[in-house]
């Protein structure tokens, strides 16, 4: 044995001998991030709704965590999805609408664990402007996407890919796995669902599943909006009054006035074999709409029953990928080591408040789904009520890579709190909302959540304060801001509001400065 061998042998030895030495350097996990778009909590059957059947998905959490508790700090796409990679609300990362520009050359997870050694990758919608940084490889939609022959961004280079998105980007997700990952790296995979994004346009095996089931809409569906201030009167984001008939409600022609609608023009782009099987599927359910000549509840919900039917449909095809890919890591024998998330970029109503859509405080949109699986930390079927947001899953995934954070990111890591090791956690979580006036006209608002209160401030235009007990009204139909029941609640609120506000660095000067480039866009 020469020298150089012998100094490797007694250095192995040593690791050996020493368990706490292995510790500090264990095999880095693989981490394969899924998110969908605008998927609410109450449509994965492990939150226990009732809707539907999400068994794939749900599968994450039987073998893993459920979090009950997860929120966003901003319910809309591409600033989740900015907080999401820098770990910084909004207001930092200067993301704070769908409209401002990313700025990609600030540090985001996937730069960090490329720089450590992973390879990366991200594959789907993004919603970020500019190409992708961070990744090896990325193959991402432009803007929103669509459904059917999408185009994709790969590495930069635009191409059309024939079929239906979400299986298109399942199938190149394990595409990557199989083909173009590299076994002696640990990886980062970022699998992004367009679905279940507004038009919800189904895979053509779902357009008639759920056909003989009628769905009964939330028990606020009919909500007349007493009780609270003006923002939730006067957003544009009802079933009833703002789905429009081509669009959302799938005519071609608007059954009242007779007029071509926008679904014409999005067909064009389906085959005439995907036209052929659309046609049957929706033609004969249309003309039954029209001829029934319904009116009040029955059109309601008739309405409620097009728009949630679709929307379901197109989960069936998420959680399929799910199954597919859970599959493809059992086969392989990379589950062990495999960090799975499922996520959605924000929560969504599904007839609450009588809505549709996302943006606001409220819980249906603030909240997201979050199931995670590791089976070296996490024990199979836990659950846990702790505040968490997307502003952690950097930091989060940087501590399971053994890669100290970068300074500037705000979120906090939650490796300890699921594995049970540190069950400390913050007890309030802040929020701020930027885009308006805008589509579905929901007010500029920030607030404040605890695991039982919420204070939402809607600003520019109005002035209100609102204040939920989650506890006695889980609906959030009772603003009791100025019930003189909650004086001190009203007041300790406020405190956590101006504490929280600070602790991140929000200020109302940011708030002017973000609403004077809105209005100059
Ligand atoms: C589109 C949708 C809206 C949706 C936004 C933002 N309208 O503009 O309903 O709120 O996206 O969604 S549509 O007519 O284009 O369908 S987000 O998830 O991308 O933020
Ligand atoms: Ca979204």
């Amino acid at each position: 044995m020469n020298y150089r061998y012998f100094v490797l042998f007694l250095g192995l030895l040593v690791l050996a001998c020493n368990p706490d030495q292995q510790e500090e350097n264990p095999e880095p996990p693989n981490i394969i991030f899924i998110m969908s778009d605008d998927h609410g909590y109450q449509a994965i059957s492990a939150y226990g709704h009732g809707i539907n059947e999400t068994p794939n998905i749900d599968r994450i959490a039987d073998e893993g965590i459920l979090f009950n508790r997860s929120t966003v700090t901003n319910s809309i796409c591409a600033p989740s999805r900015a907080v999401m990679l820098t770990g910084k609300h909004s207001f930092v990362n200067g993301k704070v609408d769908n409209l401002q520009p990313f700025n990609w050359d600030q540090p985001n997870f996937p730069k960090v664990l490329q720089a450590n050694g992973y390879q990366t990758a991200m594959i789907g919608k993004i919603h970020l402007d500019g190409l992708p940084q961070g990744f090896d490889y990325s193959m991402v939609l432009p803007g929103q996407g669509h459904y059917y022959n999408p185009d994709f961004i790969v590495n930069g280079e635009r191409k059309r890919f024939p079929g239906y998105v979400t299986d298109i980007t399942t199938d190149q997700t394990l595409k990557w796995l199989k083909e173009m990952r590299n076994p002696d790296q640990p990886f980062c995979l970022l699998y992004h669902q367009k679905a279940p994004h507004r038009n919800w346009k189904p895979a053509e095996e779902y357009l008639t599943l759920y056909d003989d089931i009628t769905f009964d809409p939330p028990a606020n569906f009919y909500d007349d909006y007493e009780g609270r201030g003006s923002a939730a009167k006067e957003q544009e984001m009802e079933i009833v009054r703002d789905m429009r008939w081509g669009h959302d409600m799938k005519f071609v022609v608007n059954p009242y006035t007779g007029d071509t609608t926008a679904l014409a023009g999005q067909l064009k782009r389906l085959s005439a074999y995907q036209l052929k099987n659309w046609k049957a599927a929706y033609d004969p359910k249309n003309e039954a709409f029209v001829k029934a000549d319904l009116k009040g509840k029955e059109f309601a919900e008739w309405k409620f029953n097009r728009y949630i039917r679709d929307y379901l449909r197109t989960i069936k095809s998420v959680d399929d990928g799910v199954g597919e890919l859970l599959d493809f890591l059992d086969e392989t024998g990379l589950a062990e080591n495999t960090i799975v998330v499922y996520t959605s970029d924000q929560g969504f109503y599904l007839g609450e408040h009588g809505w549709f859509d996302k943006r606001f405080m409220y819980e249906e949109s603030f909240r997201t789904p979050l199931l995670m699986r590791y089976p070296k930390e996490i024990k199979a079927g836990t659950e846990t009520d702790a505040l968490v947001q997307n502003l952690d899953f950097a930091p989060t995934f940087l501590d399971y890579a053994g890669i100290e954070a970068p300074e500037e990111m705000q979120g906090e890591s939650f490796r300890d709190l699921v594995s049970g090791e540190d069950p400390s956690w913050r007890d309030a979580v802040y929020y701020t909302y930027y885009e308006y006036p805008a589509e579905h006209m929901v007010k500029r608002h920030h607030g404040v959540s605890t695991e039982r209160y919420k204070l939402i401030h809607f600003y520019y235009d109005v002035d209100e304060w609102e204040l939920y007990d989650l506890q006695e009204d889980p609906r959030e139909m009772n603003n009791v801001y100025d019930d003189p029941a909650y004086v001190e609640v009203q007041e300790q609120m406020h405190q956590k509001l101006d504490s929280i506000r600070a602790e991140y660095g929000d200020s109302d000067e940011l708030d002017q400065k973000f609403l004077d480039a809105w209005l100059n866009r």
